[in-house]
C-alpha cells in the first residue's frame, strides 16, 4: 500500500508566496498539517508548544494577506511563532529548534527576512511595529506593519505605553490581539475577565450573529457599520464596550473574532489592510488548539521537554537531583509558615519560580502580577514600606525590566525587599534572551543592595532564609537553572553572616575564588588541578556584595595569584568588584577572571555552552593551568 503523506499541502509550502494562490479548503488542510508537523517534531525534541497551535490559522492567515516579507509582522515574545517559522522557509529546519547550532526558539532578526524583530521578553511587540511604521513616513515604498500580541503579553505595561503613543502619532498599524485567556499559567489580565462577560451574555451573541450576518455581505463597510450598529442597539450597550478601552487610545476596534475560522480572518485582514490609523482586532483563539492532552492541559503545554505523543506527558528525568526551583518553593513555603508577613509574589512566572507550591499552601500570601516585572518591584516596595518581607521570585534576565525600580523605588529607600533570581547563569536552550548572565553587574552597582549566591540547594535555603532576616534593606540571591547537586539537606534553616566567605580547601599556589555554580565546578576540577601540581586554595565567596575584604586582604597577603569564577559576565560581575578592591588596596596581584564573555551567547544545552566557554571543570583546569604557567612565565622574564 503506498504511504500515505502525512502533510499533504505543508509539504508544497515553503515560503509565504506558495500559499497565496490556495484555496481556503486547501489553506484549512495546510493548518491541519502544520499542527500534526508541530506534534510530531516537538514531542520529539521539545519546544514551546501551546501558544504555537493557538497561532496556526492567524499565522496563515496573515501570511496569505500581506505581502510578506514586504510587509511586516512583528510577534510579541516569539515563542507562538513556530507555524511562521514553518511557513517561512524554516519547516525542515524546526527538527533543530534550541539545539545547539539550530534554529533559535524565539524570533531572530539574522536568522530570517520574515523576522522582523527579535523577541523573547514580552510586551515589546507594539512599539516595535509602532516604530516601524513610523518608519514608513521617511519612504516611498511603503509596508505594512502588523503586531501580535497575547492578553498575557498585554499585562506588560510597555504595550499601554506603545498604545497610547500609536493613538497619538495615528500611525498605520494593525495590532491583532490574540486572546487566549492564558499566560504560562491562566492569565491575570483584569480586562479578560470583562471580555469573558460580554462574550457570554446572550443578547451579545444574538446580537452579534444578526450583524455578523448584515454586514459580512457589504465587505470592508461592514465591521464600521457593524459598530455604529452596536451603538445604536437599544439595550445591548455592552456591545460596543469590549473595544472602548482600544477606541479610547485611538485604536479603531474590531472583535472579538474567532481566531480558528481561517475564512473569517482572511476576510478582516483583507478588508482592514488599507484602512489608515492604527487597527485592532481582537481574536480568541485556544492556546493548545487541535492537540488534546495541551487542551486539557492547565499550562497547555505551553513548554515542554520531549514528551508522548499520545498522553502528552513528558518523559521523566528519573534519578535527577530536585531542581533549584523547585527547593526555593519549598524554603518559600516553611518560611512563611512561621512567619505570615513573608509574602511571595512573581511576574506570571508560578510554576516557572517555584511559587506555586506558595500559591497551593498559602494563597492570601502569593501574588501574580502579570508580566510586570516593574510592578512587580514598586508593588513590592510598597509592602515593604508596611512592614511586609516580600519575596520577588523572578527569573535573572526578566529582572533587568526593572532595573530603575530596583534602585529607586527600593534601593534609595533602604526597603527590604528580597530578589530570588531563578534562572541566573546560562539557561541553555532559551539563549541568549534568557540567559541570566548579567545580574551581578546590574545588581552589584547598586548601593545598600546585598547580593549572593549559593553554592548548592543547601546554601541556597540558608540564604533564602537569611535574605528574610535581614532586615536593613534590599538582599538578593540568585541560583542557577536545573536539577541542583543532591546535596542533603538539614531540616530548620541556619543563617549566614552576611559578607562572610567560606574557605573550602588549603593551597599555596592559587586562590581561587568562585560563587554560586561555579564553586561545584571548582571542586571538580581540584583533583586534576592537584594532580598537575597546581595546590589551589579554593573559597566559596558566598557574597558579591559585600566582599568578605578581610579575607581579601588575607588572600592577598598569602597569594600572589588570584583566579575569580562566575557564571555571569566578567563585565562588571564578581570579578570586577574584586579587581576593583585590589586596585584600590593597591594590591600587587595577578587576577584573571574567569566568567561569561563580553558577548551574547546563543543557545545549546547547559553543558554544551559551559564547555564551549571553557567555564566548566576542565575548561577551568586548563585556564588556572596557563595563568599559573605564564604568570611564573612573566615572572622569570621580569627578573
Ligand atoms: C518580560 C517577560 N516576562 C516573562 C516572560 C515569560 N513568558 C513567556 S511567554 C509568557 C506568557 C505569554 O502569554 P501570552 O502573551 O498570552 O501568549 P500565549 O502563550 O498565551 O500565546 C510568559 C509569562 C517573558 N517572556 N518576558
Amino acid at each position: 500500500m503506498p504511504e500515505t503523506n502525512p502533510y499533504p499541502i505543508l509539504s508544497q509550502v515553503n515560503i509565504p508566496a506558495d500559499i497565496r494562490n490556495l484555496s481556503i479548503h486547501d489553506l484549512k488542510q495546510l493548518c491541519t498539517d502544520i499542527r500534526t508537523y508541530m506534534v510530531d517534531v516537538i514531542s520529539e525534541i521539545g519546544g514551546h508548544f501551546g501558544g504555537g497551535l493557538g497561532t496556526v490559522e492567524l499565522t496563515v492567515a496573515l501570511h496569505k494577506v500581506f505581502n510578506t516579507p514586504k510587509d511586516l509582522i512583528v510577534w510579541d515574545t516569539g515563542h507562538q511563532a513556530y507555524p511562521h517559522k514553518i511557513l517561512t522557509g524554516r519547516k525542515e529546519q524546526l527538527k533543530t529548534i534550541r539545539q545547539l547550532h539550530g534554529i533559535s526558539g524565539f524570533l531572530k532578526r539574522n536568522e530570517s527576512e520574515y523576522d522582523t524583530f527579535g523577541a523573547g521578553h514580552a510586551s515589546t511587540s507594539i512599539s516595535a511595529a509602532l516604530g516601524m511604521a513610523a518608519a514608513q513616513n521617511y519612504s516611498t515604498d511603503k509596508r505594512k506593519v502588523v503586531a501580535v500580541i497575547g492578553d498575557g503579553a498585554m499585562t506588560g505595561g510597555m504595550a499601554y505605553e506603545a498604545m497610547n503613543n500609536s493613538g497619538v502619532l495615528k500611525a498605520n498599524l494593525i495590532v491583532v490581539l490574540n486572546d487566549n485567556n492564558m499566560s504560562i499559567a491562566p492569565n491575570v489580565w483584569q480586562i479578560s475577565n470583562y471580555f469573558n462577560e460580554l462574550i457570554a451574555h446572550p443578547e451579545y451573541n444574538k446580537f452579534k450573529g444578526y450583524v455578523w450576518d448584515l454586514t459580512g455581505k457589504l465587505d470592508q463597510f461592514g465591521d464600521r457599520l457593524r459598530l455604529i450598529a452596536g451603538r445604536l442597539e437599544n439595550g445591548i450597550k455592552a456591545i460596543v464596550t469590549p473595544g472602548m478601552l482600544f477606541e479610547a487610545l485611538g485604536f479603531r476596534y474590531f472583535g472579538p473574532l474567532n481566531g480558528h475560522n481561517l475564512h473569517q480572518l482572511v476576510r478582516i485582514f483583507d478588508q482592514v489592510k488599507d484602512f489608515n490609523g492604527p487597527i485592532l482586532i481582537h481574536i480568541i483563539t485556544e492556546k493548545g488548539k487541535g492537540y488534546k492532552p495541551a487542551e486539557g492541559h492547565i499550562q497547555r503545554l505551553h513548554a515542554s521537554t520531549p514528551f508522548d505523543k499520545v498522553t502528552g506527558l513528558a518523559y521523566k528525568n528519573e534519578g535527577a537531583p530536585q531542581a533549584y526551583t523547585t527547593i526555593f518553593g519549598k524554603a518559600l513555603v516553611e518560611i512563611v509558615k512561621d512567619n505570615p508577613k513573608v509574602i511571595g509574589i512573581t511576574g506570571a512566572m508560578s510554576d516557572g519560580t517555584g511559587l506555586n507550591l506558595l500559591q497551593e499552601a498559602y494563597p492570601q500570601n502569593y501574588y501574580d502580577v502579570g508580566i510586570a516585572e516593574e510592578h512587580a518591584v514598586t508593588f513590592s516596595a510598597g509592602m515593604a514600606t508596611q512592614g511586609l518581607i516580600p519575596v520577588v521570585a523572578v527569573y535573572s534576565t526578566f529582572l533587568q525590566r526593572a532595573f530603575d525600580h530596583i534602585i529607586h523605588d527600593v534601593a534609595l529607600q533602604k526597603l527590604h525587599v528580597v530578589f530570588a533570581l531563578d534562572r541566573a547563569g546560562l539557561v541553555g536552550a532559551d539563549g541568549p534572551t534568557h540567559h541570566g548572565s548579567f545580574d551581578l553587574s546590574y545588581l552589584r552597582m547598586i548601593p545598600h543592595l546585598v547580593l549572593m549566591a549559593p553554592k548548592d540547594e543547601a546554601e541556597l535555603r540558608n540564604m533564602l532564609y537569611t535574605a528574610v532576616q535581614y532586615k536593613k534593606g534590599p538582599i538578593a540571591l540568585r541560583y542557577p537553572r536545573g536539577s541542583a547537586l543532591g546535596v542533603e539537606l538539614k531540616p530548620g534553616f541556619e543563617e549566614i553572616p552576611i559578607g562572610k566567605a567560606e574557605v573550602l580547601s588549603a593551597g599555596n599556589d592559587v586562590a581561587l575564588l568562585a560563587v554560586g555554580s561555579m564553586v561545584d565546578y571548582v571542586l571538580k576540577a581540584e583533583k586534576k588541578l592537584r594532580e598537575m601540581g597546581v595546590n589551589p586554595e579554593i573559597v566559596n565567596m558566598r557574597f558579591i556584595k559585600p566582599l568578605d575584604t578581610e579575607l581579601l586582604d588575607d588572600i592577598a597577603k598569602r597569594h600572589k595569584k588570584i583566579v575569580t569564577l562566575e557564571e555571569n559576565s566578567i563585565v562588571g560581575g564578581f570579578g570586577s568588584g574584586v579587581a576593583e578592591y585590589f586596585i584600590d588596596k593597591n594590591y600587587k596581584t595577578d587576577i584573571l577572571r574567569i566568567g561569561l564573555p563580553d558577548y551574547f551567547i546563543d543557545h545549546g544545552t547547559q553543558p554544551e555552552l559551559h564547555r564551549i566557554l571553557e567555564i566548566d571543570p576542565e575548561g577551568i583546569v586548563k585556564k588556572v593551568v596557563q595563568f599559573c604557567e605564564s604568570i611564573h612565565y612573566t615572572n622569570e622574564v621580569t627578573i
